[in-house]
């Protein structure tokens, strides 16, 4: 199967797992519309797939593309949880206490449809059930139990204090106009590239991954997450209002410490393909069963959105 149809094929697994959650909860009608709503605005579902190729990766059995559909019917509420994180962490990013943005994923954000206290409250409540998902989806075996909730510790301290958390705080705290190499590596290793590398991580958990797998996952994790934060800075410059689904420009407009502004275009994309080297580099010895993870890198560099 081709990159792009196994993409298409992960995506849409991953928004009916969504789907399904979200619609066997009992919930007060307002906070719940908020949430789905934006969760089910659009957007890549790059974590989940991440998650999901990451446990392919880590698998024993080469004779097979991919994982069976009860492997994957086991994992995709932990997809699905990574996902819930993320889109939290959006909302409540484009707050006006934070960055007081209008438009995500192609439509209003959620304060701007809700207002801001039921947008405060549909980001906590996908943080909250996040953990209520993977908590009720504990696997059976005692084998595989132990993973899994490696994964889920891994997952809560790379959105925790220990990564996204503390990325979106240095992020606040850098002042307008600031040009520190080491402040911009630092907020975006947290902000952005903690819940990728945690997302890789706990797919390779789950299903048993060993040390050599986690290594390389995490190489690639860091290097693949710099790479997509100076694809985001340089598609807030360049980028085209519909295919973004924001408006572009939003970084200039509030002085952001940025890879563009620090380094220039020309050698923001330079290091963007190194990054994207790097991070192959590191599943190459892998064969066959990296090739998803491999195009996925490359992928970045061009991606519109
Ligand atoms: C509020 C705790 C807290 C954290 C917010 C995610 C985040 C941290 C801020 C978003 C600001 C931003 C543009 C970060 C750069 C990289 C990034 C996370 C982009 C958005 O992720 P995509 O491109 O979005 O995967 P989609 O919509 O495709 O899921």
């Amino acid at each position: 199967m081709d990159f792009q149809t196994l993409y298409r094929k992960k995506t849409s697994y991953v928004n009916k797992g969504l789907t399904f959650l979200l619609n066997q909860r009992k919930s007060h009608p307002l906070v719940l519309e908020a949430m789905k709503y934006s969760l089910q605005a659009g957007g890549k579902r790059l974590r989940p797939i991440l998650f999901i190729s990451a446990y392919e990766l880590a698998s024993n059995d080469n004779s097979r593309e991919g994982c069976t559909q009860s492997e994957l019917d086991a994992i995709i509420p932990m997809a699905c949880a990574l996902e819930m994180i993320h889109t939290y962490s959006l909302i409540h990013d484009d707050l006006p206490a934070m960055d007081n943005d209008d438009y995500r994923r192609g439509k209003l954000t959620n304060h701007k449809v809700y207002g801001e206290a039921i947008a405060i409250l549909a980001g906590d409540g996908l943080l909250n059930l996040a953990y209520e998902v993977m908590l009720e989806h504990l696997p059976s075996s005692q084998e595989r139990l132990s993973g899994y909730l490696k994964a889920m510790a891994v997952i809560a301290s790379s959105a925790g204090i220990s990564g996204m958390i503390s990325g979106q705080s240095a992020d606040i705290q850098s002042q307008e106009g600031e040009n520190d190499e080491s402040v911009l590596n630092y907020i975006h290793s947290h902000k952005t590239e903690a819940l990728i590398t945690g997302a890789l991580k706990a797919g390779a958990l789950v299903n048993g991954g060993d040390t050599r797998v986690l290594d390389a996952l995490s190489g690639y994790g860091k290097a693949f997450g710099l790479a997509f934060q100076i694809t985001d800075d340089i598609l807030d410059l360049k980028g085209d209002l519909v295919q973004l689904g924001k408006a572009p420009g939003s970084d200039v407009k509030k002085g952001k410490l940025t890879y563009p502004a620090k380094y220039g275009l020309e050698k923001s994309r330079k290091m963007a393909s190194q990054y994207i080297e790097e991070a192959v580099s590191f599943l190459q010895p892998f064969g066959k069963k990296s090739e998803f993870l491999i195009t996925l890198a490359v992928s970045m560099l061009s991606r519109n959105h």
